[in-house]
């Protein structure tokens, strides 16, 4: 009989509506030990929050995520606030013994997030954040398979991740919608937002970064608060380039922006070793593109790899073989990894700690920007 875990959701925007989901579903697919029960939603709206609830299903409604969190059929709290309030939350939390799994990025800055990472190991209380794209089962593989040396030496990692929505300047900042942009509740913009999901990867496939030197630019530099009216000057970043070097002799090239015309999420990913390439295509998440050097030169080119098969990750657990999965199962992967992860006492990646490696190498880009100089870049102590 598997084990219930009550969730206690606090959030019901976007990604709250994508952890709900990868909440919901997960049982049904992957046997991990544990059942989440979709118990109850916290939000200060208390009309919004109701119909949350009931589209997905929630037994009750808390006004206060405090409330939640004193609740003793919770067992986990899920985090889905704008950036600003993550670290108050989940330390709470950790207090309160709950198990916490966070929205990324973990936190503003180092700042915010070292004590977050102190609460919940003090607590001894698993702890999770939502890098979903670890999780799609192409990218999952690219990591397998590095892990087993079959690029050799890596010369090269990069990735970017371009969006368009913020070109206009009309579009206002702060408030539900468009927090984002808002330098208070999201400590900073696409380097936070897009580019640590490429760093999270990066970091998880090619290992820790030891410098950088990055390039950001606001290219808005007043936009209307909308919760006020009035115009206020942008703190955040619009775009960022970053070059880096990474401990394995690599070296990395990033870049995000939410100015790239035409394009509303393109993260791709390469990696370039001396046997040979992996490129990785958000759009077209199910495939793998792969370079063999070693085949022997009249056959050798780019391979297609379509990551629908059984034996690659996640994928035995879902249909049969050639049938394709999308975005919403990376946040499924991520829960099923976390319930084996309570099930084997191997906490599933990235904890917190791990969390903030990736915020480590976001402040030294913002610091690096702002300086205009090379960043050395901290990391958590083990
Ligand atoms: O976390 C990211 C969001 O803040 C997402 O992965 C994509 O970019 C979609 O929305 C934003």
């Amino acid at each position: 009989m598997a084990t219930t875990l009550n969730v206690g959701m606090v959030g019901y925007g976007f990604m709250a509506r994508a952890h709900s989901n990868a909440w919901s579903k997960v049982s049904h697919f992957f046997d991990t030990g544990y059942r989440p029960v979709l118990k109850a939603v916290a939000a200060r709206n208390n009309e919004k929050a109701n119909a949350f609830a009931a589209m997905w299903g929630y037994e009750s409604v808390e006004s206060d995520w405090k409330k939640l969190i004193e609740r003793k059929d919770i067992d986990v709290i899920d985090i889905c606030t704008p950036n600003d309030s993550h670290a108050e939350i989940a330390i709470a939390a950790a207090k309160a013994g709950k198990m916490v799994t966070c929205e990324k990025p973990l936190a503003r800055s180092t700042a915010e997030g070292l004590p977050m990472v102190e609460a919940v190991e003090k607590a001894g209380v698993p702890n999770m954040v939502w890098y979903n794209y670890r999780r799609v089962p192409a990218v999952s593989l690219i990591k397998q398979v590095v892990d087993q040396g079959l690029l050799g030496k890596i010369y090269h990692y990069r990735a970017k991740f371009l969006q368009d929505w913020t070109i206009s300047p009309d579009v206002p900042q702060g408030g539900a919608a468009t927090w984002r942009l808002d330098v208070d509740a999201a400590g900073s913009g696409v380097t936070g937002d897009l580019l640590a999901h490429c760093i999270d990867t990066a970091l998880w496939i090619n290992g820790d970064i030891k410098n950088l030197t990055a390039m950001t630019e606001t290219f808005v530099k007043e936009r209307k608060n909308a919760l006020t009216g009035k115009m206020q000057k942008v703190g955040i970043d619009d775009a960022a380039a970053v070059l880096t070097h990474f401990s394995n002799g690599s070296l990395g090239t990033f870049e995000s922006t939410r100015y790239a015309r035409g394009h509303k999420a393109a993260y791709t990913l390469e990696i370039n070793g001396e046997n040979g390439s992996f490129a990785w295509d958000l759009h077209d998440l199910n495939r793998v593109s792969w370079f063999d050097h070693r085949t022997p030169g009249a056959l050798r080119g780019w391979t297609s790899i379509l990551v629908t098969d059984g034996e690659h990750p996640y994928l035995g657990k879902w249909w049969v073989p050639g049938l394709i999965l999308g975005y919403e199962h990376s946040f499924v992967h991520q829960v099923a990894d976390f319930l084996r992860g309570l099930a084997d006492g191997v906490p599933a990646a990235p904890t917190f700690r791990d969390a903030l490696a990736t915020t480590m190498v976001c402040d030294a880009i913002i610091n690096s920007g702002n300086s205009g100089q090379w960043v050395d870049v901290e990391h958590p102590d083990a």
